[in-house]
């Protein structure tokens, strides 16, 4: 085995250009996990609801039912995350503390700010 790997590294030391091609097929998987980890992110990036200077953006998002909706508080100070109808409600979320909630069902879910009230959102599930 070790001499079958060495006479491939020293063919493929023959040539910059077979070099070049032994790397790309080792980085191949390497690089393909990092893209599929980046499509997971953005698809993830999507569904998360930012709190920022008593905002929250998007103020209205739909997703399906089945999702899972993430809120990041990026304020320095405490928000909290409440349903009108008392679906759900988080804990106080301090600076970049988060709060999930999966939808498991259709509906329009509005929601505010439990110790500022004019801080209002909504989540449209489909
Ligand atoms: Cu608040």
């Amino acid at each position: 085995m070790r001499i079958l790997i060495s006479q491939f590294w020293s063919a493929a030391a023959r040539s910059a250009v077979s070099r070049a091609l032994v790397v790309a097929i080792l980085l191949g998987p390497v690089v393909g996990a990092m893209l599929a980890v980046g499509a997971v992110a953005a698809q993830d990036a999507a569904n998360v609801i930012t709190i920022d200077n008593f905002t929250f953006t998007p103020p209205e998002l739909t997703v399906a039912v089945g999702t899972t909706v993430k809120w990041v508080n990026h304020d320095d100070i405490p928000h909290l995350v409440v349903n009108k109808d008392k679906a759900f409600r988080s804990k106080a979320l301090d600076t970049d503390d988060s709060f999930s909630y999966t939808f498991a069902s259709a509906g329009t879910f509005d929601y505010f700010c439990g110790l500022h009230p004019h801080m209002v959102g909504k989540v449209i599930v489909k």
